[in-house]
């Protein structure tokens, strides 16, 4: 199972908004006769890839390791409870159930009994479900998964209290960065990062997505003349504005190219737009103002932090997550699951967010 996820993430990228997927085949003595993973959305699922690597010839019995229940639906491809049923598999060991409405227990009904599979579920489910966590809130909730993501320096600032901010992080914790904004479906950011970094939000060298880029601008001030509305034509860019923004600047950005929603409900109406357009991964670059929002809102459910070994000082110098901020100790939001190593002499944690509420 171990190998089967270690699979599924060769996957990233590449199959949203489906769900990563591995699948490793073994014999009746565990060795391994052929292993699959789930390529590119529309492609065959990881059980019948694992499948096609059987062996001519082979003929013994068969056990297949596969971190999500086998579908049982026929989608862009046939159900591969069918395709198990038609080959020597006697024994299917699943990590987790597949939370889809469209699955949903109905595979390991089906490989038990009807075609006679003998099925274990939750072999390393921890590990299993974590890696179809974007997968499980999309489909369960037509929401995106968000990750937010921060450079700062060893005294918690983002930039010196003259806004200068490149660069904070070293060149190998910034190739970091673009390989997560090569697989994210949308990068959020504020209007105050537009107007302080002029970025141009694109994964370079390019991944396998090309992630949406988007401002929150309640004012609709973002100028015309900044990289981001430049290049709108090439990269798809979407702005939303507040429900009273000006309308010659909504406009003018339109003409541009932008596309322009009005946010109706905050945050929740960013997201829901986003998640309507199969949005499974957004990625949360800043400022301080927008972090502290979605932190306020509890809506951050992965963060990548990278600390560098250097100080700015500066009582007016901004941090990562402003906003309204918790209030008291024991509630604070913490990390699950973190990852840490140094990347650049920077210091690289990641992990998933445990919203405040859950820890008092
Ligand atoms: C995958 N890859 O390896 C497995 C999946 O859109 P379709 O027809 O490819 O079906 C996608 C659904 O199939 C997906 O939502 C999940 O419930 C199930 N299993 N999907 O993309 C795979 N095993
Ligand atoms: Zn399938």
């Amino acid at each position: 199972m171990r190998r089967a996820i270690e699979l599924a993430y060769r996957g990233r990228g590449m199959v949203e908004p489906n769900p990563m997927v591995g699948a490793v085949l073994v014999d009746d003595e565990l060795r391994m006769i052929a292993e699959g993973w789930h390529r590119r959305i529309g492609t065959e699922h990881a059980e019948v890839n694992a499948i096609n690597g059987i062996p001519g010839g082979y003929n013994g019995d068969l056990t297949l390791f596969v971190t999500l229940e086998p579908c049982n639906h026929t989608g862009r491809t046939p159900p591969c409870t069918q395709a198990i049923r038609n080959t020597a598999i006697k024994r299917v060991v699943i990590g987790c159930p597949d939370p889809a409405p469209h699955t949903d227990g109905s595979g390991i009904e089906e490989l038990r009994n009807t075609c006679g599979v003998q099925v274990e579920v939750g072999l390393l489910r921890d590990e299993a479900q974590k890696l179809i966590a974007p997968f499980r809130r999309f489909v369960t909730t037509g929401m995106p998964w968000v990750i937010a993501k921060w450079a700062m320096t060893l005294d918690g600032k983002i930039a010196s209290r003259l806004g200068h901010s490149q660069w904070i992080s070293s060149t190998e914790s910034r190739e970091i960065v673009h390989e997560i904004r090569g697989r994210m479906d949308a990068i959020i950011v504020g209007r105050g990062t537009v107007v302080a970094d002029d970025p141009s939000l694109t994964a370079r060298p390019p991944g396998a997505r090309v992630p949406l880029r988007v401002v929150l601008d309640r004012q609709a001030r973002t100028a015309i003349h900044s990289k981001l509305i430049k290049t709108a034509r090439e990269v798809p860019t979407l702005i939303f504005v507040g429900e009273d923004a000006a309308q010659n600047r909504v406009s003018a950005m339109s003409d541009a190219g932008v596309q322009v929603r009005r946010m109706t409900d905050g945050l929740g109406s960013v997201l829901t737009e986003l998640g309507g357009r199969e949005c499974t991964n957004v990625l949360v670059e800043g400022g301080s103002e927008v972090l502290g929002s979605f932190f306020d809102e509890q809506l951050v459910d992965e963060a990548h932090v990278f600390i560098a070994p250097k100080i700015v000082g500066g009582f007016d110098a901004a941090t990562p997550v402003a906003g309204r901020g918790l209030e008291r100790i024991p509630s604070l939001s913490t990390l699950a699951d973190v990852e840490s190593r140094i990347v650049g002499g920077d210091t690289y944690i990641s992990g998933f967010v445990v919203p405040a509420d859950h820890e008092s």
